[in-house]
């Protein structure tokens, strides 16, 4: 007992390390990442309003916090598309944002299981995966953007996908740089 949890401590020790090394060596300047961006000012915003501001920030927690933002915000649109069904004009309208709920809460594959995934991947410091589950993350929105016929459905709640879309980008940036890291 007492053996294995010494040797529970090391590897313990070996993963602090490790991050550590690979936080210190990470920092990119908002403003680069930013200039990728479709929307500058909206990364640039996203990035700027972690608690304490994001200069010198490393990758690593820029990533956590873009995660965290994407997850208030899908919660935020979540709890919008819930209320738009109450009141929906008809079924056909309904059903538009019925897709969209589940483009971004289906269990498996949506917008939130793959922020979960994200979560994981950044936590074990496997950025591939992490590339991959952003790519997912874009997707999913991106159907939820197909099935809305923004003509016929709310514009607040387009403006909300918007900005998950825009930020999900920013995560795909902060990824690919994760990567590069490496
Ligand atoms: C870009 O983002 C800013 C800040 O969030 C927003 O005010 C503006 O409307 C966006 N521009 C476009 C073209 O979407
Ligand atoms: C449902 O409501 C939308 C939005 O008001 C309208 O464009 C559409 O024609 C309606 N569809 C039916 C089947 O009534
Ligand atoms: C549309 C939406 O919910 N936007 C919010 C996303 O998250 C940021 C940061 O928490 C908020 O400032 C936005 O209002």
């Amino acid at each position: 007992m007492m053996r294995e949890n010494s040797s529970l401590l090391l590897v313990l020790l070996i993963l602090c390390f490790a991050s550590s090394n690979s936080i210190s060596a990470e920092v990119v300047d908002v403003d680069i990442i930013c200039k990728e961006a479709s929307n500058q000012s909206y990364c640039s915003n996203l990035l700027n309003s972690k608690p304490g501001g994001a200069k010198g920030v490393d990758l690593v927690d820029l990533a956590q916090y873009t995660i965290d933002v994407l997850n208030d915000n899908t919660s935020d649109t979540l709890n919008l598309i819930r209320s738009l069904i109450q009141s929906a004009e008809n079924s056909t309208v309904a059903n538009y944002y019925y897709h969209c709920d589940i483009d971004l809460l289906n269990h498996g594959d949506s917008v939130t299981s793959s922020l979960t995934d994200a979560q994981i991947s950044l936590y074990f410091i496997k950025y591939p995966a992490m590339a991959k589950d952003s790519a997912d993350i874009m997707k999913y929105i991106l159907e939820c953007i197909d099935s809305l016929h923004e003509d016929e459905t709310s514009p607040l709640l387009a403006k909300y996908v918007e900005n998950l879309q825009q930020g999900a980008q920013v995560f795909q940036i902060i990824t690919k740089y994760l990567n590069l890291g490496i």
